[in-house]
């Protein structure tokens, strides 16, 4: 009876135990080709296994690099809020413990660039290689979304934290994967900055260009003109109070940026667009009278005195100070929508403000509409309206990113119920800004011709953060997919899956994000 009773018992442990292991069978990752990572990966092998991340596992770094170090620890702050593991990073001379993330450079693989990596996972370890420390950045956005979604959480929370096995070689099909915030519009400050650059490093982008001055405001001190932004940065649409940053905000936005492999591209907006200067500094006006400062959404009614000297100069000052500021290459200069200057002004003046960037050391970029002009050799255009500027543009051997409103704006509404944004490009629903290929969108311009894409947030109507994670999610993981994976890997209706499975990592990021009822949402 005794034995009987016993015997039960075991076979009720051996049940309870078999559950248990078949539960967490089908809640744990076997199949690394079925992960839904975002951008897709350029080559993934599968096999069949999983590596389970413990406590008391370390990060280990080849070598004794201060900058490969830096970026474990990235690893290690986006990983130990939800594991709770408190895991460090370490320098390391030979292949670390089992139970580890090892990451090392130099990789053998010239083809991966600089930027791409390649990742090898077995049961015991974790092993991230690149070429160099950027490339180490970004295949750790891979292991990040390779772990369950609630890795993003910010607090503990109880989890088999297990990732497949197998092997994924990734590098990007663009150099250049990008954003745009406006911040003239509506002014946002540093931390809402460094949350969108946040976003960019999630999905593997690598600039942002800040859109630092418009009708409405002036957003970054200049000392030697100081009324931009003590009276030009004062206001904004709508009426509210505006603001700027000082150049110490700037220069932390910059580092932040820096840390993360993401460039800053500044953009002082003209000769249009120009009203929060004119209103700051008479002499700037071709009547040499202030203008009023301005809080409404048109555009195409400001321009910059051509013909004045003084307006050199004060582009000088401000291209001088913002290079200063800005570690980047690239200088933007607008030129967009200049409606009110006469275009035998603005072909002299766009070639002019060229040489001033030139002249502090910095690459060009300008709107489309610069292609009118005669460009340097280096210039990029920024093409968003017209094929035939475009075109213009690559006739002179500029480079294009690839901007197109009808696709890339991100501030235009996904259709007619979306009470955010603006509809002049028509709506841009989650899959027309995904299910298109930048080299082969405008006849004329190849894939050799472009630098990359850019997804540009205007800001006319949008106030808080919480408005610009709407209309940015989940357009701008598309985007980014468009700038990394080659365009013959990529589809519809195969990403939509992938994407509804990114849901729940929005929402472990408390991201507030446009719930498409054409993505499959999990
Ligand atoms: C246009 C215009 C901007 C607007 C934006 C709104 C460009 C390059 N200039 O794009 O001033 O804010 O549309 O979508």
């Amino acid at each position: 009876m005794i034995f009987k009773r016993r015997e039960n018992t075991v076979a009720a442990f051996v049940m309870i135990f078999m559950t248990v292991v078949q539960m967490s069978c089908t809640k744990t990752p076997t199949d690394l080709s079925k992960e839904p990572i975002i951008p897709k990966p350029v080559s993934v092998t599968a096999t069949g296994d999983r590596f389970r991340l413990k406590k008391g596992a370390g990060i280990y770094v080849k070598g004794e690099s201060a900058e490969l170090m830096q970026v474990g620890q990235y690893l290690a702050d986006i990983l130990n809020p939800a594991t709770g593991f408190a895991i460090e990073v370490k320098s390391t001379d030979g292949e670390p413990r089992s139970g580890s993330i090892y990451l090392t450079t130099p990789g053998t693989d010239s083809k991966i660039g600089n930027e791409g990596y390649e990742l090898t996972i077995t049961e015991d370890i974790v092993k991230l290689t690149a070429n160099s420390p950027e490339g180490i950045f970004r295949g750790i956005q891979t292991i990040r979304q390779l772990l369950p979604a609630d890795i993003e959480k910010s607090s503990k929370t109880e989890k088999s934290w297990e990732i497949a096995t197998g092997t994924i070689t990734d590098y990007p099909a663009y150099s250049y994967r990008g954003s745009m915030l406006d911040v003239a519009r509506h002014f946002f400050g540093v931390d809402d900055v460094k949350r969108y650059i946040d976003f960019l490093a999630c999905y593997k982008m690598n600039a942002l260009h800040l859109h630092l001055t418009d009708d409405q405001g002036w957003r970054i001190e200049i000392k030697s003109w100081p009324n931009l932004t003590e009276h030009g940065g004062s206001t904004q649409v709508g009426g509210g109070k505006g603001g700027f940053y000082t150049q110490e905000q700037y220069k932390d936005i910059v580092n932040y940026a820096a840390d993360r492999y993401i460039t800053i591209i500044p953009e002082i907006d003209m000769p249009g667009h120009t009203n929060a200067a004119l209103s700051s500094y008479p002499e700037l006006n071709p009547d040499g009278k202030a203008t009023e400062l301005y809080t409404g959404i048109d555009v195409g009614f400001s321009t910059l005195s051509t013909k004045k000297e003084i307006t050199y100069k004060f582009i000088d000052d401000v291209m001088r100070e913002l290079s200063e500021l800005t570690p980047g290459p690239y200088l933007h200069l607008g030129g967009d929508e200049s409606h009110v200057t006469k275009k035998e002004d603005y072909i002299p003046f766009v070639a002019r403000v060229q040489d001033i960037v030139a002249a502090h050391g910095k690459r060009v970029i300008g709107w489309d509409d610069i292609a009118i002009s005669t460009l340097k050799a280096n210039a990029v255009a920024q093409y968003w309206s017209k094929a035939e500027n475009a075109n213009l543009a690559v006739s002179q051997n500029a480079k294009i990113i690839m901007s197109p409103a009808a696709r890339t704006y991100v501030d235009m509404k996904y259709d007619s119920t979306t009470t955010l944004g603006l509809h002049w490009a028509g709506y841009v629903e989650v899959d027309a800004a995904y299910n298109w290929d930048p080299a082969t969108l405008v006849p004329g311009i190849g894939k050799d011709n472009i630098l990359g894409i850019e997804a540009p947030l205007w800001s006319e109507t949008l106030t808080n953060m919480n408005e610009i994670e709407y209309m940015v999610f989940p357009r701008l993981p598309g985007i980014a997919e468009i700038g990394w994976t080659p365009a013959s890997m990529r589809n519809w209706d195969e990403y939509k899956v992938r994407l509804g499975k990114q849901g729940e990592r929005f929402s472990a990021m408390d991201i507030n994000y446009y719930e498409s009822d054409l993505v499959p949402w999990i």
